[in-house]
């Protein structure tokens, strides 16, 4: 299937500074890559300052918007798209885009649950909020991205590699009854049993799968290019056996690669490994 590249230099959703070069960055070690990206603008919109809790909403929501458009029309094209960051704020436009045109099921790869709303956020900041809001969980603003209503089925959504929530945000994913693979639980039962454990549940109604694949889920030791490094986590081996297992098993419709900060990393190996993964995806 032929692959499309679409960057997004979206630093709204998150606190760092830097995100928004990491396309820059990558087409820095990479410059094959420089003609294959599109790249969907970010347009900053007038924002409501008083609003502590959902910071930047109305620019992150005019970009997801733009990027769910995108992403629909590869999808429909018989693409796979390779949205790429960006902060992870992003993936809620791609899910939207896919999901409109055919129903899915997420694998979200993370330190973090990106699972708060409005309600729960400590942060106010988006890029720990997209899951939930395509959950249906939060403000309209970013619920009804590209089209009114829930993106997803709780059934159809694992989270996986997870180790910093925040404690109304567990709550809220406890309540919303979604399987968290925290790396707690990877680390005591085995990396292997646990990803086969997880395909298998996104395999039940045979779907087709977003990977929604956050760089610190890795092992902050291996990849150093991120702006919330949490202790422990995944190997880059392990991170590219997701995907070597999750194409073999399943449909893939679609993938997030995000939350690359360049100013952060020591010798550009977190460069080297988004080269990789999406190197890897193009060999499937
Ligand atoms: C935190 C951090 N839970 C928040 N989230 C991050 O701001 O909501 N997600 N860094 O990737
Ligand atoms: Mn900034
Ligand atoms: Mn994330
Ligand atoms: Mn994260």
């Amino acid at each position: 299937r032929k692959i499309d590249l679409i960057g997004v230099p979206l630093h709204y959703g998150a606190s760092r500074c830097g995100i928004e070069y990491g396309i820059e960055s990558l087409v820095e070690i990479c410059p094959e890559y420089e003609k294959r990206i599109e790249i969907v603008e970010v347009e900053p919109q007038k924002e409501d300052f008083g609003n502590k809790k959902l910071k930047f909403l109305n620019t992150i929501s005019k970009t997801c918007n733009e990027l769910a458009v995108r992403t629909e029309r590869s999808v429909r094209e018989g693409k796979l798209p390779i949205i790429m960051g960006g902060d992870h704020a992003i993936a809620l436009g791609s899910i939207a885009g896919v999901s409109k045109e055919k129903k899915i099921g997420v694998l979200w790869v993370d330190a973090h649950g990106d699972f708060n709303t409005e309600d729960t956020t400590e942060s106010g900041h988006i890029h720990g909020m997209p899951l939930a809001a395509s959950l249906g969980y939060g403000t309209d603003k970013l619920t009804n991205c590209h089209y009114e209503g829930s993106k997803l089925e709780v059934e159809n959504v694992v989270l996986f590699g997870i180790r910093s929530l925040d404690e109304d945000e567990e709550k809220l994913i406890n309540e919303a009854g979604v399987r968290c693979y925290k790396y707690s639980e990877i680390a005591e039962r085995g990396f292997e049993v646990c990803i086969a454990e997880a395909s298998e549940i996104l395999a039940k109604n045979n779907l087709d799968i977003h990977i929604s694949f956050d760089l610190d889920s890795v092992d902050p030791l291996e990849v150093t290019g991120v702006s919330t490094p949490v202790k422990d986590g995944i190997s880059r081996e392990e991170g590219k056996e997701i995907f070597r297992y999750m194409f073999r098993n399943h449909n893939i419709s679609s993938v997030d690669i995000v939350e690359y900060n360049p100013l952060y990393e020591e010798r550009k190996e977190t460069a080297e490994y988004v080269d990789e993964l999406i190197k890897r995806i193009e060999a499937q």
